[in-house]
């Protein structure tokens, strides 16, 4: 059918005269994500305290999920027998789902990497799981996300340059091996991983390796592993110009403010992180570019919204005094207020940028965070 192979586009809308910024539209099965976004991570198929309805209000577009987690909690088959993701969680816009192996890397201490994949023992039961670039495929065409990710080796920081020269290599030929077990591409747009490191040189033969096998979209991964924020817009810098203008681009796991708003000068698309989330979890609000102790004793007579100018019910409805009140106590309202107010902030700073790029005044309105040295959230 011909309707299957124009499922996914990504148009640009304008870009800035004085950087790579570029505002864009990239479509999906789902729906469309309008570029720059921040998208919400929703690892075990919840944005932790939010309902799809909150999500939608917040302005979010696409939402992650992760396959290592679902694989193990509950089963892709399950979420198969809700009828794939979107129906399982009731989230009906774009969905994105991680490969799982940077999660297995992370989150995992006992496990081994070959050239076939990775086994490790479940957290959960103890049983050995192997995960393979052929594996983590099948798992995410049963999940059924709009977007895919390739599986790949994230090496840590820091690395030697052979061991990171080893792991780029092999995330190549795994990349290879996913796209060749991918059941789905036209329903679901699998997207390739640069790594590399913090080696400029790595990434930008990984990046041309990668472009050689015309994927629907690139993202950027191996950062924010602990390396210095300025390595960070290295990276970017020196990865992005060897990426297709015309397919959207994704920085994994990035999602402060001043590293959000240099990636897009370079060309950046996509962003995710469990900041937001995790912030308000932990009582703490993202405000205008702060980061705040909402438990601080400055809020307890505080009787003002917590960001007069944010749209989002806690925002509308509650003061900080509450807040505090509320997060001193431990109350699970105040967490669900600040994780809401959290992801709104977010995804409302990218589409600041996003307008800002539309009337070419990216730079002038957002220099603060371009030129900024130190102190964001
Ligand atoms: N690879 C994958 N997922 C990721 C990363 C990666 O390198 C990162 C790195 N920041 C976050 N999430 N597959
Ligand atoms: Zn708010």
């Amino acid at each position: 059918m011909e309707q299957q192979t124009i499922q996914f586009s990504f148009k640009c809308q304008a870009s800035c005269s004085q950087t790579k910024a570029r505002a864009g539209v990239f479509v999906t099965p789902h729906g469309l994500v309008e570029t720059p976004k921040f998208m919400p991570v929703g690892t075990l198929a919840t944005v932790k305290t939010l309902t799809p309805a909150q999500l939608e209000t917040a302005g979010a577009q696409m939402v992650l999920a992760n396959t290592y987690h679902l694989h193990l909690q509950p089963g892709e088959g399950i979420v198969n027998q809700a009828g794939g993701l979107h129906r399982f969680m009731g989230w009906k816009g774009p969905m994105l789902t991680d490969s799982g192996g940077f999660q297995v890397f992370s989150l995992s201490k006992i496990r081994t990497i070959s050239e076939e994949g990775v086994t490790f023992r479940s957290p959960r039961d103890g049983r050995m799981i192997n995960l393979t670039p052929e594996r983590s495929i099948e798992i995410q065409n049963t999940l059924g996300a709009d977007v895919i990710m390739a599986f790949d080796e994230c090496p840590p920081y820091p690395a030697e340059r052979s061991e990171v020269e080893a792991a780029t290599e092999r995330t190549y030929r795994w990349l290879k091996r996913c796209i060749d077990a991918h059941a789905r591409p036209t329903e679901q747009a699998l997207f390739g991983i640069v790594q590399g490191g913090v080696y400029l040189d790595l990434r930008r033969a990984a990046a041309e390796s990668l472009v050689s096998l015309d994927l629907p979209g690139y993202a950027i991964g191996g950062v924010s592993v602990g390396e210095p924020a300025e390595l960070i817009h290295e990276i970017v810098d020196a990865t992005a110009p060897y990426l297709p203008v015309d397919k959207p681009r994704y920085l994994m796991g990035v999602g402060t403010y001043r590293e959000m708003v240099r990636a897009i000068a370079a060309g950046v698309d996509l962003f995710d992180c469990v900041i937001p989330t995790r912030l308000g979890r932990h009582g703490a609000a993202l405000v205008q570019g702060e980061r705040w102790n909402l438990k601080n004793a400055r809020f307890r007579e505080d009787f003002t919204p917590l960001d007069a100018t944010c749209p989002c019910y806690g925002c509308q409805n509650f003061t900080r005094a509450y807040l505090n009140h509320l997060v001193r106590c431990k109350e699970v309202l105040g967490f669900m207020l600040l994780s809401l107010h959290n992801v709104t902030e977010l995804i409302r700073f990218t589409q600041h940028i996003r307008e800002a790029i539309l009337s070419d005044r990216f730079t002038t309105e957002f220099a603060h965070w371009l030129n900024r040295e130190t102190g964001q959230p």
